[in-house]
Parts: structure tokens; C-alpha cells; sequence
């Protein structure tokens, strides 16, 4: 994701580290090379304009801060504005999910728009399974549009796959076929309904009487503007035109998993005004997020994203796992059984590559070189271990390696290697335990909810002094992420 861009961050933040004051000039050469690195991504000028003016101003204007290096100043000079830049109030409710327009007295209707190919009928499927899974709703899908009959058999098997209801007529007309689809979402019980309708290559004049007729007769709760992330400023452009003609209430950008130059998601909202309120980041059906701007705002700056990764490993993990692994860690009973369990969890999360991808300086790393195959390895050896060699990996001579090896079809230095990796986790662990960060990481694994953390923990029995923690923890969790950005 934003790889390009966040390449080019990267080095702005190398060079600057060299510096140890900031002065007018090297702050200068900054802004030269950001503003290089924005128009790249396609940003429109009058936004890479706005952004490096703000980040100038703000960036002389600043008070040197004590401990705080000043190339770090500067980064979060950058990042805040990047952020104030995409961000929206109000679009994400206290537990992280997107708010929606829903209503109780019918049928909460979205409405899905924008060009052809920019993905709205893989979103409208993923949008329906997000509700489901998050917000226990019902939804029915709407096959409006009728340009192609390939369009509503997409939609269909993309209904069939979440198991969601599909609504379609095609014989029907697209105005029509919504209505009716309101109609029998009543019946049936449905609590939201979702329009998928037609694209074209380009804005045209009766694409846009279709859509607006649509909104105008069925009243739609949320409008989204659907638009292809690989796009730059074309995309804005269509943005605006839809915006001119629609009551939209907020944008998606969808294909942020490939080679996304970034440019639109750094424009939409300042050109339209209107929040982005998903993201697209896989052709699968959860490959759907709801848009923290910050999060993305240190994925385009080469911060990575700890908290992405954390949610992530936590829909994975469930919490009780979580912290019963938490609790081994600490009283460091963590042995090659958990470790197992472990990979297994990993690998659950998708390629290794993207996972990396997420943590903070992690454009930097040769990450194409890296071999997914490497955890099928690991496990092979780990599985052809007895328990007690898992539980006790210390009395593991070398004829037991060389049987383990063998069983593996894998070499004793792949052995050796392993558990090296595994001693040195284990002594990363300890180092996270003395500055307290396991707390912290707990903090964030129960979504920053003090009461919930105290009793979970009060539950678990932890020693006191870790619940100390616990608190700072909740507390400084800012801090957290700080500790996990580049070191400049
Ligand atoms: N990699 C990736 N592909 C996507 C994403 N969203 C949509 N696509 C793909 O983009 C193509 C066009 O999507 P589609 O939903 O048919 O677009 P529509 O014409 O607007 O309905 C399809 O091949 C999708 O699989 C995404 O977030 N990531
Ligand atoms: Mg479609």
C-alpha cells in the first residue's frame, strides 16, 4: 500500500535525521522534496500547495520541544496536517466502527455510485457483510444496474458467497427495480438495503439522470461516491461531478491494496468535502476498513500501522487467547507449543508482506525478498518435535535435532536457526516487560477501554504492579505508538 510514496517519505525523514537542528533551510529542502513526493502521487497542485504551506508555517512557527529530537518535530508536523487533511468528524463511533445514517422507521437505504470498474458491486457485497458482522443487520442487495446482464450475475454470486440476499428484475428498469426492492425489503423484514448501480467509462449526462432519480425518488440515507484508490486526480474529478449532481455523504476508495499511488485518497476529501468513510483493501469480501486517517495518513508517511496490525492479530486472536498468552509471556512459560500456535494465528492473518507492510519503517526492508514459505518451514519443524521438546526446547541435543530435522525434511541449521529466533523472542519479550510496553500492547488488545481492562485483569489475578501498568497504560497509549514509529 502507498508503497511509492511512503518510499519517498522515508528518505525525507533519513535526510533530516542527520540534521540536529532544524533550520529555514533544511526545512526547505523538506518541503521541496514532500511537495515532489505528493505531486508524484497525483495530488491535485492546489492541495500539495495548501499542505506544504501549512506544513512550513507550522513547522518554523513550532517551539523547539525538550526530548524530543527535532526531526521528530517535524514529522509530526507533516503527520497532523496529513491527517487533518483526510480526516472527517463525527464518521467512526466509540468502538472503532463506522457511524451510518441508520434509521428504525423503514428500511435504511445506501445508495452505491461512481464510474465503471470502480468497485461498487464488490463493495456493496462487503459493505452488506460488514454490517452483518458488525452492526447484526439483515441486508438485502439491489442489482440496479441493468447496462450489462453480466452485472446482475455478478452481484448475485457476490450475494451467494456472503450469504445476502440479492433483489433483481431484469427486466425491470433501474428506477424500478429499487423501488419494488424498498418494497419487498419491508416485507421481508430487511433493515438495509443497498443499491448497486451502473457506472460508465465517463460522466455522462444519462448516467447521472439515472442515479439522481434514483436518490431523488427513493430518499437514500447514505450516498457513497465509490472510486478506484489507483486513480489520482481523474478521480477527483468524477468526485466532484458526482457530488455536483447527488446528495453524497461520503467516499470509499477502494484498491488501496495494490500499487496505490495515494493520490486520491490525499484529495477526495479536500476537494469535495465529503468524508472518506471506507477503504478497500482486498478483492475478497472482508477486504473492507473503515478510514482512520491517522492510520493511513502513517502508512503514506512510512510510519507503518501498529494499531491496523493489532486489530488485525485481535480478530484473529479472540481475547480470552490473548491474554492467556499474555500471562505465559509474563511468567515466560511461553514455550514452541505456544510459539506453534502462534505461527498458526500468522499465517490465518494473510501473506507475510502485508503484514510487514504495516509496521513503522517497513518500506525500507527488502520486503519482495521474503519467503512466504518460511512459516510452512517453521511449522514442519516445531510439528515433528515431542511435546516435551516443545515444552523444554533447551534440552534439544544435537541428536535430537538431527531426528527433528530429518522428520521435518528440513536441514539441522534450519533447526539451529529456529530456536536461536525463538531464544531471541523470548528475550525481546523480556525487554518489552521491563519497559512496561506488554501493558500497553494489553491496552490496545482491549480497545482502550480502562473499566473492561481492570476487570479482565482483576478476573486474571495479575500481580498488582502489572495492573499499575495496566493504568499507565490506558493513559499513554499515544506514547505507544511514538515508541513504535521510525527512529529518527
Ligand atoms: N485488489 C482489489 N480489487 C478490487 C477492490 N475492489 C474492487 N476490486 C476489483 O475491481 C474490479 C472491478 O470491481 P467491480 O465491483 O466489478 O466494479 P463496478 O464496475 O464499479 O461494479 C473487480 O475485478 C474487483 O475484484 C479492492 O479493494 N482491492
Ligand atoms: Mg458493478
Amino acid at each position: 500500500m502507498f508503497d511509492n510514496i511512503s518510499k519517498r517519505f522515508s528518505e525525507v525523514w533519513r535526510k533530516l535525521s542527520g540534521n540536529t537542528e532544524i533550520t529555514e533551510a533544511n526545512i526547505q529542502d523538506a518541503v521541496r522534496a514532500i511537495r515532489t513526493a505528493l505531486l508524484e502521487a497525483d495530488v491535485s497542485l492546489k492541495v500539495v500547495k495548501d499542505f506544504t504551506d501549512h506544513v512550513k508555517e507550522k513547522a518554523l512557527g513550532a517551539d523547539v520541544l525538550k526530548g524530543v529530537r527535532p526531526g521528530e518535530q517535524f514529522v509530526k508536523v507533516v503527520h497532523d496536517e496529513m491527517v487533518k487533511m483526510m480526516s472527517s468528524p463525527d464518521v467512526v463511533d466509540e468502538k472503532g466502527r463506522a457511524k451510518l445514517a441508520f434509521r428504525s422507521d423503514r428500511p435504511t437505504v445506501i445508495m452505491m455510485c461512481g464510474l465503471q470498474g470502480s468497485g461498487k458491486t464488490t463493495t456493496t457485497g462487503k459493505l452488506a457483510l460488514y454490517l452483518k458482522r458488525n452492526y447484526k443487520k439483515n441486508p438485502v442487495l439491489v442489482a440496479a444496474d441493468l447496462q450489462r446482464p453480466a452485472a446482475v450475475d455478478q452481484l448475485e454470486v457476490v450475494g451467494k458467497s456472503i450469504d445476502v440476499k440479492v433483489y433483481s428484475d431484469r427486466k425491470s428498469s433501474p428506477l424500478k427495480v429499487c423501488q419494488d426492492a424498498l418494497e419487498f425489503a419491508r416485507k421481508q423484514g430487511h433493515d438495509v438495503i443497498i443499491f448497486d448501480t451502473a457506472g460508465r467509462l465517463h460522466v455522462d449526462a444519462d448516467l447521472m439522470n439515472e442515479v439522481k432519480q434514483i436518490a431523488n425518488t427513493t430518499h437514500p440515507d447514505e450516498v457513497f461516491f465509490v472510486c478506484d484508490g489507483m486513480t489520482g486526480q481523474d478521480a477527483v474529478k468524477s468526485a466532484k461531478a458526482f457530488d455536483e449532481q447527488l446528495p453524497l455523504t461520503g467516499a470509499i476508495l477502494t484498491k488501496l491494496d495494490g500499487d496505490s499511488r495515494g493520490g486520491a485518497v490525499m484529495t477526495v476529501r479536500a476537494v469535495t468535502g465529503k468524508p472518506i468513510r471506507f477503504i478497500g483493501v482486498s478483492e475478497k469480501m472482508d477486504g473492507i476498513e473503515v478510514f482512520h486517517a491517522d492510520r493511513v495518513a502513517g502508512r503514506i508517511l512510512g510510519m507503518g500501522d501498529v494499531v491496523t496490525l493489532v486489530e488485525k492479530a485481535q480478530s484473529i486472536i479472540n481475547e480470552e487467547q490473548a491474554l492467556e498468552l499474555e500471562q505465559k509471556l509474563m511468567a515466560d512459560e511461553f514455550n514452541l507449543e505456544d510459539f506453534l500456535k502462534q505461527i498458526r494465528d500468522i499465517k490465518k492473518m494473510g501473506p507475510m508482506k502485508d503484514l510487514l507492510k504495516m509496521i513503522p519503517g517497513a518500506a525500507e526492508l527488502p520486503i519482495d525478498q521474503i519467503n512466504e514459505r518460511g512459516l510452512d518451514h517453521v511449522e514442519a519443524i516445531v510439528l515433528s518435535m515431542t511435546p516435551k521438546e516443545r515444552r523444554l526446547p533447551d534440552q534439544i541435543n544435537m541428536s535430537r535435532k538431527r531426528r527433528i530435522a530429518d522428520g521435518a525434511g528440513r536441514s539441522v541449521e534450519e533447526v539451529n536457526r529456529l530456536l536461536k529466533s525463538f531464544d531471541q523472542m523470548r528475550e525481546m519479550v523480556q525487554g518489552l516487560k521491563n519497559q512496561g510496553l506488554m501493558g500497553k500492547m494489553a491496552a490496545m488488545k482491549l480497545g482502550h477501554d480502562k473499566k473492561k481492562m481492570m476487570a479482565e485483569h482483576a478476573k486474571s489475578g495479575v500481580k498488582v504492579r502489572q495492573k499499575a501498568n495496566l493504568r499507565r497504560a490506558a493513559m499513554d497509549l499515544d506514547e505507544f505508538r511514538k515508541q513504535f514509529k521510525v527512529d529518527l
